[in-house]
């Protein structure tokens, strides 16, 4: 990679370790599972830019006018000359914020976080020639494992996890996310959260299942992904996409559903697992969230919930949480 300043703290071989450890273990549970970070290699990446622009994937847009109209507050609460984004991707509404703190007259440092080497290749040098006076500096990090991106040099910091992808990970998981993150943070520094909201299920069921099928194709890649790296026989074309509204978690589901009785073989795991027909495999959840839960979950962590803000309609919120 050629990026002037890049930390690879995940390299390829601790990733397919991760995917080995995480395969093994998720195609032979019941039912199977696997985590949501194995659906961005760079095909994945590129799939969920395209569901950015799709018109049923409000939470993309959502989140832009949420940021939009408030960034400047943000801005002010955060007070912070380095900002952190976590799982950056193509950081592509970070601009709004990063123009915020510019304005605020406190911004340094921009430190863009993600699993996907691919997508910050694609992502930094633009960056770097829009913001010359930034000092850019990318790491390629797992942020449920290794939270190192988020150094501290006596400056004041702004985490932000930004897209929902919060709510990609289970409870257990998100609260040990928000311990290690606020283990990390000096009391007085910032977390921003952006959170998809508790709407009508068939908005929600659109958003992941829409009519171009392209969420069905960034689901099915990741079949793909385990061909590639575990060496797996898995047919594509023997799974549907579904899109699955569960209320009492409230979360949608993506799964992969067997079309058939299916005999799959991992060779680099020496592996062999049996899907039977109808048999679904969960690839992400994506939790939809209320004020009062995120609320909860942050305070539990120890950071208070110092700032709301929406989009015009209401669908997303974005949340400022300063460490107490
Ligand atoms: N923040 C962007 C991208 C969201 S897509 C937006 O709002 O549009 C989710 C991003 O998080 C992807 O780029 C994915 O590679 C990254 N990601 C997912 N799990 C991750 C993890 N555990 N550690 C680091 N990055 C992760
Ligand atoms: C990145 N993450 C928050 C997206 C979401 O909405 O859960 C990923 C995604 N999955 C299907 N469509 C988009």
């Amino acid at each position: 990679m050629s990026l002037p300043a890049l930390d690879v703290h995940l390299t390829a071989d601790d990733a397919d370790a991760a995917l080995r450890t995480d395969a093994r273990r998720g195609l032979t549970s019941t039912p199977k599972i696997l985590t949501p970070q194995w659906l961005y290699d760079a095909r994945g990446s590129e799939l969920f830019e395209q569901i950015t622009a799709l018109p049923e994937y409000y939470p993309f847009t959502a989140e832009r006018e949420a940021l939009a109209a408030h960034s400047d507050a943000i801005a002010r609460t955060a007070d912070a000359d380095t900002l952190v984004e976590l799982g950056s991707g193509s950081s592509s509404k970070t601009p709004v914020l990063l123009d915020a703190l510019h304005r605020a007259g406190t911004l340094r440092r921009y430190v863009p976080v993600d699993v996907s080497p691919s997508a910050l290749e694609e992502a930094v040098p633009g960056l770097i020639g829009a913001y010359p006076e930034l000092d850019v500096h990318a790491v390629v990090a797992d942020f449920t494992s290794d939270l190192r991106s988020v150094p501290s040099d006596g400056g004041r910091r702004l985490v932000a996890l930004l897209g929902g992808t919060f709510g990609n990970f289970e409870p257990a998981d998100r609260q040990t996310f928000l311990a290690a993150l606020a283990d990390a943070l000096e009391p007085g520094e910032a977390f921003l959260v952006g959170t998809d909201l508790v709407k009508d299920e068939s908005t929600l069921v659109a958003a992941y299942d829409d009519s171009q099928g392209v969420t069905a194709a960034f689901n099915l890649n990741v079949l793909s992904v385990l061909n590639r790296v575990l060496g797996a026989d898995f047919d594509r074309s023997g799974f549907d996409h579904l899109a699955v509204w569960v209320p009492q978690s409230s979360r949608i589901e993506m799964r992969l559903r067997a079309r058939r009785p299916m005999h799959v073989r991992v060779s680099e795991l020496d592996l062999e697992i049996d899907f039977a027909a109808g048999e679904e495999m969960r690839t992400e959840i994506s939790t939809k969230f209320t004020r009062e839960r995120i609320r909860d979950e942050l305070a539990a962590a120890g950071f208070s919930h110092d700032g709301w803000f929406t989009d015009p309609q209401g669908r997303f919120a974005l949340s400022v949480a300063v460490r107490r």
